[in-house]
């Protein structure tokens, strides 16, 4: 049976554990050894879970269900303990980590995952928010046997669970989202519903008019018209949830805007592109962080 670990103590991390729990996978939960307090989460149906602390077995397969700014010190903290054999799974918001992990794992397998199941955390304790489905890719691919072993698990963790053989599509659709949902509800301290008021239709409409220009700058194709629908159908179907950015805000939390609409600028200045609307955002969102 594979060694499954998962790392921190986030709000998607402790949800996956509870997953596990439910499809009767074995797992352990790794954080620093300083926090001693337990991990407990509700589930949307009511059930409860209690979580320690882990005993510490290498792991054949090491979720890293974190933040994107924290993956870069993960990184650096795992890359001396891990085998070369052990995959190495990021799952997290925004773009622009996989680099650095394929970089501080020069051998490993490695996956990268995005997920629209919803989870919000206050202290240590975590609320189960949303049911939705996940997209997953390889960044680089193990033998057969542990393909195949690995794509079976996550397949039962986080199903509905669809792979892709090229990982950016679904990255840069959910980017689409993000980058237009995330700041705007953390600046305007309103819940997702809120973006419905026709007062946000023209923004809405010029992020994603600048999201495209840098999507076909990459050769990445999209549709005006389904980037729209995707926004406005995860705005009614979250409506009265607050976005990971606006708790981030709340709480006093640095945010994701540079994996977010900061990833999406650097990729325009790349190409020589200016985007005045998500620049904005961009710079608003770095003065609510330092306030
Ligand atoms: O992913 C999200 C987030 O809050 O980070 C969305 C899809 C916007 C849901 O709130």
């Amino acid at each position: 049976m594979l060694n499954l670990t998962i790392v921190g103590r986030g709000a998607i991390g402790t949800l996956l554990a509870a997953r596990c729990i439910e499809q009767n996978i074995a797992f352990q939960m790794w954080w620093r050894d300083a926090v001693t307090t337990p991990l407990s989460i509700t589930m949307k149906d009511g059930k409860q879970h209690q979580f320690q602390q882990g005993k510490g077995q290498a792991p054949d397969i090491l979720i890293l269900p974190l933040k994107a700014w924290q993956i870069a010190p993960a990184l650096d903290e795992f890359a001396e303990h891990i085998p070369t054999s052990c995959c190495i799974a990021l799952l997290h918001n925004g773009i622009g980590t996989e680099t650095l992990a394929l970089n501080a794992f020069p051998d490993n397998p490695l996956v990268r995952l995005t997920t629209n199941r919803a989870a919000k955390k206050q202290q240590d304790t975590v609320l189960e928010t949303g049911y939705g489905n996940s997209q997953a890719g390889w960044l680089r691919t193990p033998g057969d046997q542990v393909k195949q072993e690995t794509e079976a698990l996550f397949n039962r963790l986080l199903s509905p669970c669809e792979w892709h053989r090229d990982i950016r599509i679904p990255l840069w659709n959910k980017l689409a989202i993000n980058c237009v949902i995330n700041p705007l509800t953390a600046i305007h301290n309103i819940a997702n519903g809120g973006l419905q008021s026709p007062h946000y239709q023209q923004l809405i409409a010029q992020l994603l008019d600048e999201f495209l220009l840098v999507a076909q700058a990459e050769k990445l194709t999209f549709e005006k018209s389904d980037l729209e629908h995707n926004v406005s159908q995860v705005i009614a179907m979250t409506a009265e949830n607050y976005s990971s950015m606006h708790q981030d805000i709340h709480f006093k939390r640095p945010t994701e805007i540079d994996y977010i609409n900061g990833y999406l600028l650097q990729v325009a200045a790349s190409h020589g592109i200016t985007l005045t609307a998500h620049q904005a955002l961009y710079a608003q969102i770095r003065q609510l962080e330092s306030v």
